[in-house]
């Protein structure tokens, strides 16, 4: 399959009202000043810059019934719902960069009612080192990126839950989760009762990345529309300090190059998160500038010539 000629808009929702370190907020003006865009608009990809959508400002408090901050994340998640739906429903590829990952329900809201409404198919790869499938119940810390594919699959709060219409947005079998190696006690419980999919790291050392990629892109057709759900924490934090949850054995460099050329050699991705840069943890925005390097990847960029 050949990679889908299709027009981007990238747009920011810099907060880091779900996370529980500060900073994921100053995400997206790293990741346009490692050269985001520009990276695109060189491999030929119509790529626009729509701005930043905006929301309320970081409360800092404890949390309250297990939730930290949860009016502010339905806030912002609107807002990425509602701009990430007009770019979807324009034909074009939203490319929303974060913020902190809560900020993925609203992407994949919107995502999940343009499939509905189109009568396709969704597949989401979640490249993340957390399972992020906490529940109020059993988060130890009540932040909200720690439960947003929860959320998804009907697990969270109504106003979370039903996002996008009367939820649940998507069912854990359309889900794909990549890179994982953190995962709290209960949650692991709550992960398997679902039947999540899990390529864990230990999974990835024992059959390599190729496999682990045949695997969770296998049974995608044209008709499929591709969510990439992109947390930067995926990546060993010897490559990537930058980011507030950081976990020691995640993907080097070269497992997340294949990672990501092998999506774009199935077809690459139909929308886009980039999460989680955190410029306040990271050392002269490398972890941004590795981000956009694995972003152009996604996008054909290989190493060798081949065709
Ligand atoms: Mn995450």
């Amino acid at each position: 399959m050949s990679l889908k000629p299709q027009p981007v808009s990238v747009f920011g929702a810099p907060t880091d009202v779900g996370a529980g370190r500060r900073g994921a907020s100053m995400g997206p003006e790293a990741l346009r000043v490692a050269g985001l865009v520009e990276a695109l608009v060189r491999r030929g990809v119509d790529a626009v810059d729509r701005g930043d959508v905006a929301g309320p400002r970081n409360p800092w408090q404890k949390p309250v019934d297990g939730y930290r901050h949860l009016d502010e994340v339905v806030a912002w998640n609107r807002a990425v719902m509602a701009l990430a739906s007009a770019e979807l429903e324009a034909g074009r590829m939203p490319v929303m960069l974060g913020g902190d990952h809560c900020l993925a329900v609203g992407s994949i809201a919107a995502v999940a009612r343009h499939c509905r409404a189109t009568g396709k198919r969704l597949r989401v790869l979640w490249l993340d080192a957390h399972a992020d499938f906490n529940t109020s119940a059993i988060t130890p810390s009540g932040n909200v990126h720690g439960m947003p594919v929860a959320c998804l699959c009907g697990l969270g709060p109504d106003a979370l839950v039903h996002l996008g219409g009367p939820g649940p947005a998507i069912s854990p079998s359309e889900v794909r989760q990549i890179g994982i190696r953190s995962v709290d006690a209960q949650e692991k419980r709550l992960v398997r009762e679902h039947g999540l999919d899990i390529y864990d790291m230990r999974y990835i050392d024992e059959v390599g990345m190729k496999q682990v990629m045949e695997e969770a892109l296998a049974g995608l057709d044209a008709n499929t529309h591709l969510h990439v759900s992109f947390d930067v924490d995926v990546l060993d934090p010897a490559i990537a300090p930058g980011t507030g949850t950081r976990v020691p054995g995640g993907l080097d460099y070269r497992e997340a190059q294949l990672m990501m050329e092998m999506i774009a050699d199935a077809g690459g991705a139909d929308s886009l998160d980039l999460v989680e840069v955190n410029p306040a943890l990271d050392k002269r925005n490398r972890t941004a500038r590795l981000a956009v390097d694995l972003v152009e990847s996604l996008f054909g960029k290989s190493t060798l010539m081949r065709d």
